[in-house]
């Protein structure tokens, strides 16, 4: 059985921070269950540029609110405590927070633990799975 909490988490190497956001990694590629799982803040009044081109995401809100907005397609979808989302399927997306915003997020594949967004705002993937 494998129980954590936050405060396990939190300043350790698992919780991984960007200018925009901070994401403490409860779940990763080494506890081999098939996906992460992530308690994530982004921070107010940012915008984040996403393209998971190798990673599917879900997200669960249960604090703030935040606009999603797909490329493709110019639609904004908005989002507040008890919403999820799940792309349709890789879609680049803006992601802006109107408030500090939390999120329970899942991977698949899992994170090995380090990534950020590189400049494409792609999680690369390790080498044993690129
Ligand atoms: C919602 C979202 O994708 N935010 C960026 C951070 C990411 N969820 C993570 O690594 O926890």
């Amino acid at each position: 059985m494998n129980v954590k909490s936050l405060e396990d988490i939190i300043g350790t190497e698992n919780e991984v921070q960007d200018d925009n956001w901070v994401s403490r990694r409860l779940l990763l590629r080494e506890d081999n269950v098939g996906f992460s799982l992530h308690d994530t803040v982004l921070y107010e009044g940012t915008e984040t540029y996403i393209w998971y081109k190798n990673h599917i995401e879900a997200v669960y809100c249960i604090e703030g609110e935040a606009e999603i907005e797909t490329l493709k397609d110019g639609k904004k979808y908005q989002i507040k405590p008890g919403t999820m989302y799940c792309l349709d399927g890789n879609e680049k997306h803006y992601l802006r927070a109107k408030t500090d915003f939390r999120v329970v997020c899942v991977f698949n594949p899992a994170l090995v633990g380090d990534e950020v967004h590189d400049e494409e705002g792609v999680y690369k993937l390790p080498a044993d799975q690129a």
